[in-house]
C-alpha cells in the first residue's frame, strides 16, 4: 500500500485502505444494524446529536441524561453489543501498525451514520479507560471535511477531506486532540447514498 499522509507525529491517513474489503464493511454493518439498530443519542444536556449511532464490540458507547460512557449492553435491547467482526479487528490491527502502534486489539467500535446536515462538534475522546491505545478511523460514503485541532479548544482546527475508504489511525501525542466533523454536504455515494458513516475502533476497557 501508500505510505501514511502525516497528521502529527503519531497519527496519519491512509488513503482507500478499507477500499479492498468495501463489500465485506457494508455487509458487516449491516448485520450490526439488524441486532443493535442506529439510534439517536442524546448528550447529557439533552441536546439530540446529529449522526445516528450502534456499537460492536465488548464495549459499547452510549451518551443520555446520565453522562458519556461505555456500556457493555446496547441500553435499547437489553442484549449484549453486536460480536466485533474479525474483518474489522485485523483491518485496525494493520491499519495501527503502519502507524508504528503493534499489536492493537480493539475491544470498541462505535458507528456514526452521517446524513448531510449532520456534524460533530469539537471534542476530546476521554472515555476510555485508558490513552495508551491508538483510535483507528474507516470512512465510508459521502465525503467529510474533518476538523483536526490541538490539545487546547482554542487552537484553530485544520481541515481534511475524508473520503470512502480512508483509515485514519490517532495515538501517542496526537490521542487527546480536539477534532471534529463539519456539517456534512449533500450528495449522492455510489454505494451509500446519501450518508456516511464512520466507524472508531478503540480499545476502550482495561
Ligand atoms: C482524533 N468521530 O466518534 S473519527 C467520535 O468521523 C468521532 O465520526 C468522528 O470523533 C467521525 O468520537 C471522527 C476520527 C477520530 C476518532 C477519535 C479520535 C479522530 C480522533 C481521538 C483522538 C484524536
Ligand atoms: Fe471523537
Amino acid at each position: 500500500g501508500s505510505e501514511p499522509i502525516s497528521l502529527g507525529a503519531q497519527s496519519g491517513l491512509l488513503r482507500g485502505f478499507a477500499l479492498p474489503l468495501q463489500d465485506q464493511l457494508l455487509d458487516a454493518i449491516q448485520d450490526i444494524a439488524l441486532e443493535a439498530p442506529w439510534r439517536q443519542l442524546f448528550t447529557p444536556g439533552g441536546k439530540p446529536m446529529s449522526v445516528r449511532t450502534t456499537n460492536c464490540g465488548t464495549w459499547g458507547w452510549h451518551s443520555d441524561r446520565q453522562g458519556y460512557r461505555y456500556v457493555a449492553h446496547d441500553p435499547h435491547t437489553g442484549k449484549p453489543w453486536p460480536q466485533l467482526p474479525e474483518l474489522l479487528q485485523q483491518l485496525a490491527r494493520r491499519a495501527a501498525s503502519q502507524l508504528g502502534f503493534s499489536d492493537f486489539e480493539a475491544d470498541a467500535c462505535l458507528l456514526n451514520c452521517y446524513e448531510p446536515g449532520a456534524q460533530m462538534g469539537l471534542h476530546q475522546d476521554r472515555d476510555e479507560q485508558s490513552f495508551a491505545a491508538p483510535i483507528v478511523s474507516v470512512s465510508l460514503g459521502l465525503p467529510a471535511q474533518f476538523l483536526w485541532g490541538g490539545t487546547q479548544r482554542n487552537e484553530r482546527p485544520a481541515r481534511i477531506e475524508l473520503l470512502h475508504g480512508d483509515v485514519v489511525v490517532w495515538g501517542g501525542v496526537d490521542r487527546l486532540r480536539f477534532h471534529g466533523v463539519a456539517k456534512l454536504a449533500a450528495g449522492k455515494h455510489p454505494q451509500l447514498g446519501a450518508q456516511r458513516i464512520n466507524l472508531t475502533l478503540r480499545h476502550a476497557g482495561n
